[in-house]
């Protein structure tokens, strides 16, 4: 038997895992000893898996097939007993959740930085998640952190790469390693979930048309196994559907601005009916209508209202949780169902506690994340087929009616983000830091409503939040900003980006009159977007007149 190799290292500084992992330039992960210092650490920041199961995959970008063989070297030295992988190493966020729970895995590697650009001069990721199929809890992240500023060896192998081609079963010193095809189990969770004779019949009609773009990344073979294999949708439905190690140069980011290519299909005169795209990771949804963008916010609220369409949520959600820069849309559902609404820090590692203790059953945050208690990740490809089967339940309306109608029925809370990219770090925290120091003066200031009125502040504070299952408290995650008449500015700081840092501005504006809910967002916002400059000084501290990404 090969016995482990013990590698003396010397620690990395700032191998401090953020909202979701640890993402840095694929050039840092590619210096000798960078990946293994962080495994090492990952392994030794865990107890008791002897003889476990270890899952391993990734979102496919560059650096992914490498960075597998090195993980399951190291996860046989370090005494996994089993550890599964995904054939050519592609395993989607959620479905590495899946698999996780459904094999009884002790926990599982991913490989991703999520919407991120990959490539060689692009970003490279790395996150674990635990039994439960959820990201890492901030305990574990954090022990994970301590342990590689103070790591002095890691353990391999000396063995020869594994086919990642080939499913099977092979050895490697005293663990087996099987490579699994990464999309059967997931589809089949997804068809327990929906109703897929009637989604079935709606894709297969001819009268009804979806286009979903995989923008090169994880879910294309996702995509095509559930709607072409099972559902029957013509393969004309799926546009970039191969992934590709560095998405076919593109920002694998399902928003407005990278998805555009799906927009302006979705704008045309021939649109189809329906259209959808994913991340690099699979865990973000963006749904389009025809000539209709749903704001992800707006989108959790309406498949929680929606809910009872569909067969596995028809007996009832137990709650709901959304981030809490996400608009309080999904509140208002909430309430009308009697339920409670929860509001967590940003990252889906906060949903993982409500969902095991069953306090929720739906979550989803602004940034085009919506998942529910069937994995522990936000999950792409479920919110399609949720929205195709709320469209296949209610024959004839389009997913912009769906909406308007939900705005009727409920409210609009109209709503944008505003994303200042690559910005100076020493300005940017400058200006958060700036901000707290002023909460206290806050409340009681004017602002100006746009309309001759003016909206008085009554909440400023830096959220924080108190896990309500193990008492853990989490600090320092955003300043609010809340108005007398129910507007609402939040800013904070990205924990995912490689480059300087981005400042991300949440703004929202509650309309509960239906004839002026038509209004164009960023117009209805103006205001808010002065009070918001008022406030911080963006312009001058940035030296950005304009968002980099607005959606
Ligand atoms: C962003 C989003 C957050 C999301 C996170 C991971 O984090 O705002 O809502 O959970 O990305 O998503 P941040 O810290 O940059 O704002 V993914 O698809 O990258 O796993
Ligand atoms: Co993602």
């Amino acid at each position: 038997m090969t016995l482990p190799l013990i590698v003396p290292t010397r620690p990395f500084a700032g191998q401090r895992p953020g909202t979701s992992g640890l993402r840095k330039k694929v050039s840092v992960f590619e210096q000798p000893h960078y990946l293994e210092n962080f495994v090492q650490s990952v392994f030794d920041a865990l107890e008791g898996f002897a003889g476990a199961t270890l899952v391993v995959g990734g979102d496919g970008r560059y650096y992914n097939d490498v960075a597998i063989q090195t993980i399951v070297r190291m996860a046989a030295a370090n005494g996994f007993g089993r550890i599964l992988v995904g054939q050519r190493g592609i395993l989607s966020t959620p479905a590495a959740s899946c698999v996780i729970r459904k094999r009884g895995a002790f926990g599982g590697i991913i490989l991703s930085a999520s919407h991120n650009p990959g490539g060689p001069d692009g970003d490279f990721g790395i996150k674990y998640n635990a039994g439960n199929g959820g990201p890492a809890p901030e305990r574990i992240t954090e022990a994970i952190w301590r342990r590689s500023e103070a790591i002095e060896r890691y353990l391999t192998l000396d063995t020869a790469d594994i086919d990642l081609a080939r499913l099977g079963v092979t050895s490697i010193g005293a663990a087996q390693v099987e490579v699994f095809d990464p999309v059967v189990d997931h589809a089949e969770l997804m068809a327990t979930l929906f109703d897929f004779a009637a989604i079935g019949e709606l894709l297969r009609g001819g009268a009804f048309r979806m286009r979903f773009d995989a923008m090169h990344a994880v879910t294309g073979p996702y995509a095509r196994a559930i709607f072409v294999e099972r559902l029957g949708a013509p393969e004309a439905s799926l546009v970039d559907a191969v992934p590709l190690p560095d998405f076919g140069g593109g920002h694998p980011d399902p928003n407005p601005v990278y998805a555009a290519a799906l927009v302006e299909t979705m704008f045309a005169p021939d649109a189809p009916d329906f259209g959808a795209a994913s991340d690099g990771d699979g865990d973000r949804n963006m749904i389009v209508g025809r000539n209709f963008i749903v704001t992800p916010s707006d989108s959790l609220a309406v498949l929680a209202a929606n809910a009872h369409l569909v067969p596995g949520y028809a007996r009832g959600l137990k709650g709901i949780a959304r981030s809490m820069p996400t608009s309080r849309a999904a509140d208002r559902v909430a309430a009308h169902l009697g339920i409670a609404c929860h509001e967590t820090p940003t990252g889906w590692k906060f949903f993982g506690n409500l969902l095991d203790a069953g306090l929720a059953t739906l979550c989803g945050e602004e940034s085009a994340g919506t998942g529910s208690d069937h994995v522990r990740e936000k999950d792409g490809v479920w919110a399609v087929l949720f929205w195709l089967n709320v469209l296949a339940a209610r024959p004839g309306e389009s997913v912009e009616a769906i909406v308007r109608d939900h705005w009727r029925r409920f409210g609009r809370d109209i709503y944008s983000r505003h994303d200042y990219e690559g910005v100076d770090v020493v300005a940017a925290n400058g200006l958060i830091a700036d901000l707290r120091a002023s909460l206290g003066d806050l409340p009681g200031q004017r602002f100006d409503r746009g309309d001759g009125s003016v909206a008085r502040v009554t909440l400023a504070d830096d959220f924080a939040y108190t896990d309500p299952v193990d008492g853990s408290v989490t600090t320092g995650q955003g300043i609010r900003v809340g108005f007398d008449d129910g507007s609402r500015i939040v800013f904070r700081l990205s924990g995912t980006g490689t480059e300087g840092a981005t400042l991300r501005v949440y703004l929202e504006r509650f309309e509960p009159d239906p004839e002026k809910q038509g209004v164009e967002t960023q117009e209805a916002l103006g205001p808010l977007i002065a009070a918001a400059e008022r406030l911080a000084g963006i312009r001058g501290r940035t030296g950005r007149d304009r968002p980099t990404v607005v959606t």
